[in-house]
């Protein structure tokens, strides 16, 4: 579904012309559920490979992939799982992509990993593409550019019909005068916060989401139009 002039949801993640967004993936999750006495198989690593190479397929031309933010999830330290499951992830990607990875606050560390894959992955702050800004969201920058994209909020969405089930949602606002798109998290573990208890951690949702768009991403993409319209 097209959310805005060239930028089109596909899955969880978000193309623009021939590049694709993506969002958290948070490698490692499972590692660290393990170490606090969270028993679950892991998955992730296997997961997140085949739905990128899925959203990928439905995208047609594509050049370059953009991770917006933590990649990995442990802040201050990498884990065997995250090192191993980057290498993988990044081993397959530059054989037929540039790949970009935006910082998030739990990307510390990552330097070492990147810097073997000398220019064919890029590590920084914040992306420019043509009138589009991507960054993290967990802090304000200043920009020219019109449309902002950011990860960082993991929004998702409940319903009193369904309580205990979230679904993940793309979220479309205004950050001052510019548009603001918020992008899912792609972990399958990390469903997300709840956009109903309106309890924000980025910066840029400081003043609420009433009038934001709300798609939520299911089997397909579902426009529920306006936060504030909606009556559940
Ligand atoms: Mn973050």
């Amino acid at each position: 579904m097209k959310i805005q002039k060239n930028l089109e949801i596909i899955d969880l993640g978000l193309k623009y012309k021939d590049t694709l967004i993506i969002g958290d993936l948070q490698f490692g999750y499972e590692e660290y559920l393990n170490k606090k006495g969270v028993m679950i198989p892991r998955f992730q690593t296997e997961d997140a490979l085949e739905r990128i190479n899925n959203t990928i397929s439905k995208c047609g031309d594509l050049k370059r992939i953009v991770f917006n933010g933590d990649i990995k999830h442990e802040f201050g330290r990498i884990s065997k799982q995250e090192w191993s499951s980057i290498t993988r992830m990044l081993d397959e990607l530059i054989k037929s992509y540039v790949v970009v990875i935006v910082k998030g606050n739990h990307d510390v560390l990552l330097e070492p990993i990147i810097k073997n894959y000398g220019k064919k992955v890029s590590f920084v702050e914040k992306f420019i593409l043509d009138d589009l800004f991507i960054v993290h969201g967990d802090k304000l920058f200043n920009c020219k550019e019109k449309t902002i994209i950011i990860g960082h909020e993991h929004p998702s969405i409940s319903f009193v019909e369904k309580p205990g089930e979230k679904f993940k949602c793309f979220l479309k606002g205004k950050w001052k005068r510019k548009n603001l798109i918020v992008i899912p998290s792609f972990s399958s573990l990390a469903v997300g916060s709840d956009i109903r208890q309106e309890k924000f951690l980025s910066p840029y949702l400081e003043n609420g989401i009433k009038d934001f768009e709300i798609f939520i991403i299911e089997d397909k993409v579902y426009n529920f139009g306006k936060f504030k319209n909606l009556e559940i």
